[in-house]
Parts: structure tokens; sequence; C-alpha cells
């Protein structure tokens, strides 16, 4: 492998020495790895990513969106002023001038620098880093303002879609393996008892109550880089699905994972809830940096944002599992059921909470309005 790790980057203008370079297992859809190189004058790091061509039908496409955003971004950041090096992705074009390589079997490659000094957490207890991490995609969505969202490709088509992913689930039912689907019965007889509230974004949506905005749509908690040293947000990453969305999706996504009391495969299900201390540090640091720009339907719906989130993704584990694990990275044959399960258990967990979340999330965005026009008058 290692050699052919070291070939791909020669296409990319990489002809160093290669001195190190490791596997990081961080996502369940592509597959990345560290490279370290040297030459006479300086160590370089480097993130080589082989996109998965099956979830990605076009990744020319998603380096196109992938270099505009970027670009963009940076742009946005030095406006403000932001000088480091690190707050944005910098992707490398191969020998023939295209920012992705195609390998003799097809497979699609992308090389950008690896970020310096910097750490991702998978899960954690420390609040200022949840309030951290909500505020780097906030703060994401915040620099893409006025990104004309015409220009982007839809990667992946009708991702955050649930009425889609729905009927995904039924046309799954109507064919799975009736192993498969006995193991199911309970989870899809839940999520089919909730699918009109899972529906409820997609609906509003679809009636032009809320608007779409270039957003992530995959903020996971390890998809934000941090300084190691000061745990400071450096950089967004995993760009591959930013393209017209809503903005509860990404706000949904982030909490469900973050403030998830257990993994999002736990099986230890009678632990699985909302962490409302996480809750209130992410949505302070996510909401600060966007509640200016908000619809008041934008506001009333972000809490439900969670549930619809979790819900979503339970549906499309499920999906998966009856499919036979055709889309997500598996480490065992129940994987994707164990993950559905979880993620029904903190969807039920959310509904319960509802009332307290959407308390959480106006009180944040009120006092900062009533804090904004308090100075205006100072
Ligand atoms: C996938 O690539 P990764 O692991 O960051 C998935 C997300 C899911 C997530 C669940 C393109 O994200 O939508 O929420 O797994 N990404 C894609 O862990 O499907
Ligand atoms: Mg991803």
């Amino acid at each position: 492998m290692r050699s052919k790790l070291i070939d791909v980057c020669s296409n990319f203008g990489i002809n160093d020495d290669c001195i190190d370079c490791k596997a990081i297992s961080n996502g369940l859809i592509n597959d990345s790895f560290w490279m370290k190189f040297r030459n006479n004058i300086a160590d370089r790091e480097y993130m080589l990513q082989r996109i998965n061509s099956n979830v990605f039908k076009s990744p020319e496409n998603v380096m196109e969106n992938i270099i505009r955003v970027t670009e963009y971004i940076k742009k946005a950041y030095e406006a403000y002023g932001d000088k480091d090096y690190r707050s944005s992705l910098v992707f490398f074009q191969t020998n023939e001038g295209k920012y992705y390589y195609v390998d003799e079997s097809g497979g699609y490659w992308r090389l950008s620098r690896y970020i310096r000094n910097s750490i991702v957490v998978n899960n954690t207890d420390d609040l200022d880093i949840i309030r951290e991490i909500g505020y780097a995609f906030g703060n994401f969505q915040n620099s893409l303002d006025g990104f004309p969202v015409g220009f982007l490709h839809e990667t992946i088509v009708d991702f955050h879609n649930t009425k889609k992913r729905y009927v995904a689930l039924k046309n799954a039912i109507n064919n799975a393996r009736i192993s498969r689907l006995n193991e199911a019965t309970e989870s899809i007889s839940y999520l089919l008892s909730v699918e009109d509230e899972a529906c409820k974004l997609t609906e509003l949506a679809d009636n032009g109550i809320l608007p779409y905005r270039v957003t992530h749509n995959d903020t996971k908690c390890n998809n934000v880089l941090l300084d190691e040293d000061t745990r400071k947000a450096l950089c967004v990453i995993d760009l591959d699905t930013v393209m017209p969305g809503l903005i509860m999706h990404d706000f949904g996504d982030a909490a469900r994972y973050i403030c998830n009391t257990t993994a999002e495969d736990s099986k230890l299900l009678n632990r699985v809830s909302i962490d409302m201390d996480k809750f209130t540090a992410l949505s302070q640091g996510f909401l600060s940096p966007i509640k200016d720009t908000l619809t008041k339907e934008e506001a009333d719906n972000m809490a439900n944002g969670v549930f619809v989130m979790a819900t979503e993704l339970a549906v499309r584990f499920l999906t998966d599992y009856l499919e036979g694990d055709r889309y997500f990275k598996i480490n065992y044959s129940e994987h994707n059921l164990i993950r559905a399960k979880c993620q029904i258990a903190l969807s039920k967990r959310i509904a319960e909470n509802l009332q307290e979340m959407n308390k959480i999330v106006n009180d944040i965005i009120h006092t900062e309005k009533i804090e904004k026009k308090a100075s205006c008058l100072a």
C-alpha cells in the first residue's frame, strides 16, 4: 500500500523521500492517509484521500465545489484579518493541472496540505471545546454568506431530503432479506411512527418557508481541526457535501453527535441521551456568529433539527443494513443495525427534551439580540 500511496503523490508532483505514512480512520466514507516527505530543505506533511466514488458519483464535481468554497472562505477570513495559514484547506494539482488523480483502477485521489499542530476530537466533556466546535461550524456558515448557492453542484442528490430517505427505507423494507427484516422490526415501526415529524423540515423547505443556504451537511465534531495547544478551532474539514441545505441540518447533525452521552454506535441504549450542558455550549458557539441572519422560521425549527438529523440518520443506517451494507463502512455485520438503534434511542430522548432544547436555543438568540440592542443604545 505504501508504494501505491507514494506513487499517487508523485502524480501530484511530490517526488521527495517518503519518511512516514499512516491510515487515518476517521470517517465512514473516504479513505484518508497522512504522508510525510523529506527533501534536503524540509519535511512536509500531506493528507491524501481516496474519494469514495460509490457515494460521490462525480468526484470531479466534488473537487470543483471544494475549490470554489475554500477560495471563497480564504478571502472571507483574510478580510476579517485572519492570517493563520491553517484556517483553510489547500489542495494540490496533479501534473496535468487537475485537483484529482484517477489511478489505473479508476480510484479518485486528492491531496491537501496537512494542517500541522492540529487535532480532532471524537468526543469530549470539555464544554469550552464543544462551544468552540459549534463556533467553527457557525462561523463556516457565516463566512459563506453571499456565496451564490447556484454555483455549487449537488454532490449527493437529495442528501438531507428526509422524505426521500423514507422512500428509500420503504423500498429497502420491501426488498430486504427476511433475516435482516426480522432483526429490524421494532426499529422500522418506530421510524415509521415518527415519519411526519421527521419530514417536517423537508416539508417546510418544499413549501418555501425555510431558505436554502450553502451548508456543510456533515457536521460531526471530528470535522473541525483544533489547535493542539490552545484547543481553539482552526479549520472545518470534510467539505465533500458542502452544497445547498438547511441551517438546521448543520446545527442538528453537530448536536446529535457531540451531545449524545454515548458513542454514535453504542449498544448501551439505556445510557443514550442528550447532555443539556453540552447542548447549551454547542448552541452558544454555533448560533452566535449567525444569529442576526436567521429567519424566525429557522430559529423556531433549530432544536427540531436535532430530532430530524438523529431520526434521518437512523433511517439511513437502517436502510443500509436492510440493503446489505453497501454505503457506510462497517466493522462487524450488525454494525449498521446497532448504529440505527442508537440513533433511534437518541431520537426518542431528543423528542422528550425538545421543549427544553427550544428554550435553550431561544434564550441564546433572544438574549444576544437584547444585548445587541442595549449596546446600540449605549
Ligand atoms: C458519514 O464521512 P463521515 O464519516 O464524516 C456520512 C454522514 C453521516 C456520518 C455518520 C457523505 O460521514 O452523512 O452523518 O457518516 N457522510 C456521507 O457517522 O454520507
Ligand atoms: Mg464526510
